[in-house]
Formats: C-alpha cells, sequence, structure tokens
C-alpha cells in the first residue's frame, strides 16, 4: 500500500522546499541570528502560508530568541512545527454526525475535483457500512453525470440523475425522495461549478440548497468545499465566495499528490471559520484522507 506520509511529503514539495531550504541552509544545531528569522519569514509568505499566520508564528519565535530559548535552526524547526500544528488542531474537524438520510452538498470551482472527491467519500462511507446515494446536480453538461455514474458503478452506489440541462433542485428533490424510501444513510449531492465569477451559480446553489432545506430538515448536514491545493491565494477568493453563498462546513483541499503549496491550509484556517476535512492525495478511489494536522506538519518539513 502506498503511504500517505509519503504522497503527501512528495506532494507538498513546493511549501518544504521554500521552509526547509532556508531551515536547512544553516549546518543543524548551528547559531542562528535575527536576519535568519527575517528570511523564515519570507520563506513562509513564499509558501502561501498567509501573512497571518506568518506574523503569528515570527512574533514567538522572535520573542523566543530574544529570551535566549532558540538559538539554532533545529530549536527553531521545532517550535515552528509546534506553532503549526496548534493552529491546525485548534477546529474541530468532525465529519457527519448527523442522523440518516444525511445531505453532504459538494461545491467548488470546475476541475477542483468534486466529482472525483465524491466518489472517493462514496467508496470510503460505503467501506464503513454506510449505505451511500448520489445525486448529478451538475446537470451542466451531460458529461459531469456520466462521469459520476461511471463513480457510482464502480462502487455499486446508485446515482439519481436528470437529463442534461435540468433544474439541479429538481435532481435534489428526487433524490431525498428516493434516499429516504430506499432508508440512504448518506446522500451525496454534485454540483456544477462553471462561472463561479457570475452569480447564476450561486443562485443555482442557493436553491438547491433551499430545496434541500425544505424537503429534509437540517440538511444539507455538510457543505463540502473542494479547493484545488496548486490554486494558492486565489483559494481563499472561492472559499469566501462561496461561504457567503452556501455555507461552507468543511474544505476538501485536494490534489496534494502534486506539486501543490499546501501552505494555503494555514491561510484558510486563519481567514475562515471552515476545518480542513480531506484531503485528496491522488485520482484512485482510495485517495482521499481524512486531514491530519500532525502528519500535514510533518510532511511539511
Ligand atoms: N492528482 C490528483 N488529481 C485529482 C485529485 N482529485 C481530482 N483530481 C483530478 O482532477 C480532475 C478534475 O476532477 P473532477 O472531479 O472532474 O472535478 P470537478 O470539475 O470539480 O468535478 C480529474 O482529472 C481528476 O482525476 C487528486 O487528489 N489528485
Ligand atoms: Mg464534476
Amino acid at each position: 500500500m502506498r503511504s500517505v506520509f509519503r504522497s503527501l511529503t512528495e506532494g507538498l514539495s513546493k511549501t518544504r522546499k521554500n521552509i526547509s531550504e532556508k531551515l536547512g541552509s544553516l549546518v543543524l544545531g548551528e547559531k542562528i541570528d535575527e536576519s535568519f528569522l527575517d528570511e523564515l519569514e519570507e520563506a513562509l509568505i513564499a509558501s502561501d502560508v498567509g501573512m497571518e499566520t506568518t506574523t503569528l508564528v515570527l512574533k514567538d519565535l522572535k520573542e523566543r530568541f530574544k529570551r535566549k530559548e532558540l538559538s539554532t535552526a533545529d530549536q527553531v524547526r521545532t517550535r515552528l512545527k509546534e506553532l503549526l500544528f496548534e493552529i491546525l488542531s485548534a477546529r474541530s474537524a468532525e465529519f457527519l454526525a448527523a442522523a440518516a438520510p444525511a445531505v453532504v452538498l459538494v461545491v467548488g470551482v470546475n476541475g477542483t475535483g468534486k466529482t472525483t472527491t465524491i466518489g472517493k467519500l462514496a467508496y470510503r462511507l460505503q467501506a464503513q457500512g454506510k449505505k451511500v446515494m448520489l445525486a448529478a446536480g451538475d446537470t451542466f453538461r451531460a458529461a459531469a453525470s456520466e462521469q459520476l455514474t461511471v463513480w457510482g458503478e464502480r462502487a455499486g452506489i446508485p446515482v439519481i440523475k436528470h437529463q442534461e440541462g435540468a433544474d439541479p433542485a429538481a435532481v435534489v428533490f428526487d433524490a431525498v425522495v428516493a434516499a429516504r424510501a430506499r432508508a440512504v444513510d448518506v446522500l451525496l449531492v454534485d454540483t456544477a461549478g462553471r462561472l463561479h465569477t457570475k452569480s447564476n451559480l450561486m443562485e443555482e446553489l442557493k436553491k438547491v440548497k433551499r430545496v434541500l432545506a425544505r424537503e429534509l430538515p437540517g440538511a444539507p448536514h455538510e457543505t463540502l468545499l473542494v479547493l484545488d491545493g496548486n490554486t494558492g491565494q486565489n483559494s481563499l477568493v472561492q472559499a469566501k465566495m462561496f461561504h457567503e453563498a452556501v455555507g461552507v462546513t468543511g474544505i476538501v483541499l485536494t490534489k496534494l499528490d502534486g506539486t501543490s503549496k499546501g501552505g494555503i491550509v494555514f491561510a484558510i484556517d486563519k481567514e475562515l471559520p471552515i476545518p480542513v476535512k480531506f484531503i485528496g492525495i491522488g485520482e484512485a478511489i482510495e485517495d482521499l484522507r481524512e486531514f491530519q494536522p500532525r502528519e500535514f506538519v510533518d510532511a511539511l518539513f
């Protein structure tokens, strides 16, 4: 079995390169000075960690440096890891503690990995003994619901779909009826992601959400926003926009097996009250993992 740690470690290469080259540029145990910390600050910003987190982290490191608690690159590394871990573990990230049928609405810009994530999540929930159903809420292109059907067939999971161009709210309506009738535990709802700068997608998503809430009190129980780990700071813009429109309860950060700058995790954490719940580390069905702060920080160094 492929190690999660290895995929993550390979994937977070850009962030690790920035931070570790700085930390590793000195022989371990060698004395550091104030300019070392300034350069580390630049390296963190270049890693998409974000201004706020960088400032917070550097304040702690500089104070400790002044108090002579930190004097070597090795000690800085240890403290930095601890700080980043504390930041990431401050938010609880429990996924779906809700009643059945629980509805998970999956939103995000085209190409971020929504449909793939649904396929992986469906497989994962099914492996946990849950009865799963999928709703093909991306009716914009026929290929979108075909893609979801392929994922469904792979795991023997039913897919509720309408024709191309149909109203996604109508698909969702039918899916809730079917999920209730068949005593489904989790209904995963795929959505379109085109033209995220135009308000019609947001209006469409709001309508889907309204219909869900009307047909099933408490639904959607989770609204997952899928972000491409390679996108960097623009992910923050996307997150704010979707959060404003539909209220996101968790983030899925995909493609961390590529050359991603995973530092965006810290920027998201500081700017939005949304925990990262899952990470995607490949295109295969088993390549979705729960987000583990310790593992993530370890992979960065
Ligand atoms: N390497 C990698 N590719 C991914 C991951 N998640 C999704 N993809 C790929 O990203 C592309 C777009 O995914 P898709 O699910 O169709 O995105 P959607 O438009 O948001 O539904 C596809 O080629 C997926 O195989 C991931 O975690 N790692
Ligand atoms: Mg899709």
